[in-house]
């Protein structure tokens, strides 16, 4: 008798008490954050993308997005509001949450390769603010990239090539205290200057490209960023070993609309001659702006300053070795 009284005890707990106090969390939640809740639909830039694209919200509104996935797996961050969930799975819904203290637009994207056209899968949140309805248009200084007037579609390769692969590693060792400013010349503009110097006539060419890696490595830049937003965001066009081979890229026109002699599709990024002939300001200026019809998102909206240099020094790693970062 007293076993079955526990039995239904128990079985009374799985039934009412545990549904019952997960209902009442819900409403709780509901109740506490008071929040305006959107409902937010994920799908492949074929089935309509994010819908709705543009989400208009005032500034100071608890806003609660609730996000389905129909279709497939998606992710969503909003740099910005320090937004982010990576794994949003069909029949299943999350919610994000989050108060503006700002006017403004603030750009979100899908952080999984959905389908070919993931990196499509864009939109932004409309911050309006009644007390101030007429927004000033953001002031930016202009990038690197416009300062030293690059043009970004111009092809630059390199005029001096190394005979093997430069590496830091073998740089460290030869005391070579190299201090030159990558961001505004290419390897290739350092390496002329060396090989031009007195100073640098004990040194043979290959020893000139080692030390030139290794000085490359010693700025702040966070590789490990970098190979994670490489990973995530540019892997599927410019494959993963980084010579432009990813599944995404294959039928992508690049930049043989202005330059019939170039390979189409990605970048090859293994490409000396290619990346020794690019300052990092010319790297970091088509990442951020984009390349204008040739397949190459912008990622200006999404990035932080840092993010972008921290991937051009991750494209780097394909082109010299031995990148310890380490002293
Ligand atoms: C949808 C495919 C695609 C994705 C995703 C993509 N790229 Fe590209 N990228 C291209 C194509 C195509 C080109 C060549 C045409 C051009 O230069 O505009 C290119 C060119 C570039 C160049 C120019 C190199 C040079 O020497 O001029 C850089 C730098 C670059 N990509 C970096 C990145 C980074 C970093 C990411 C990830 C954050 C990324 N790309 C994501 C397609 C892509
Ligand atoms: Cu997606």
């Amino acid at each position: 008798m007293k076993r079955e009284i526990f039995a239904l005890g128990v079985v009374a707990l799985f039934v009412v008490v545990f549904p019952a106090s997960l209902f009442g969390y819900q409403a709780w939640r509901t109740n506490v954050s008071n929040a305006r809740v959107i409902d937010v639909i994920a799908n492949t830039p074929n089935n309509g993308g994010w819908q709705p694209a543009t989400i208009r919200v005032n500034v100071g509104e608890r806003v609660r997005l609730r996000i389905s996935a129909p279709d497939v797996v998606h992710g969503i961050e909003i740099p910005a509001l320090g937004v982010r969930v990576d794994e949003i799975l069909p029949g299943h819904v999350q919610e994000v949450e989050f108060v503006t203290t700002r006017a403004g637009r603030y750009p979100f994207a899908c952080t999984r390769w959905c389908s070919v056209d993931h990196w499509r899968m864009r939109g932004a949140i409309l911050v309006s603010d009644s007390a101030q309805p007429e927004l000033l248009p953001p002031t930016f200084a202009p990038p690197p990239y416009q300062q030293l007037k690059i043009n970004l579609d111009e092809m630059h390769p390199a005029r001096n090539m190394p005979s093997q692969k430069p590496s830091a590693s073998r740089g460290a060792q030869l005391n070579v205290n190299l201090r030159t400013n990558f961001r505004t010349q290419s390897s290739d503009d350092v390496f002329s200057k060396m090989r031009a110097a007195a100073a640098y006539d004990a040194y043979s060419d290959a020893q000139l490209w080692d030390a030139i890696a290794y000085a490359y490595f010693q700025d702040a830049s966070d590789l490990n960023n970098g190979a994670r937003l490489y990973a995530r965001d540019c892997a599927a066009c410019h494959g993963e070993p980084g010579d432009g081979t990813g599944p995404a890229g294959k039928d992508l026109p690049g930049l043989t609309f202005m330059h019939p002699d170039m390979q189409s599709g990605p970048t090859d990024f293994t490409d000396s001659s290619e990346m020794l002939g690019a300052s990092d300001a010319l790297l970091q200026g088509k990442i951020l702006r984009g390349g204008m019809g040739t397949g190459m998102p912008e990622w200006g909206s999404l990035y932080s300053a840092q993010d972008m240099w921290d991937v051009v020094a991750f494209l780097r790693t394909f082109t010299f070795e031995g990148a310890n970062k380490s002293p």
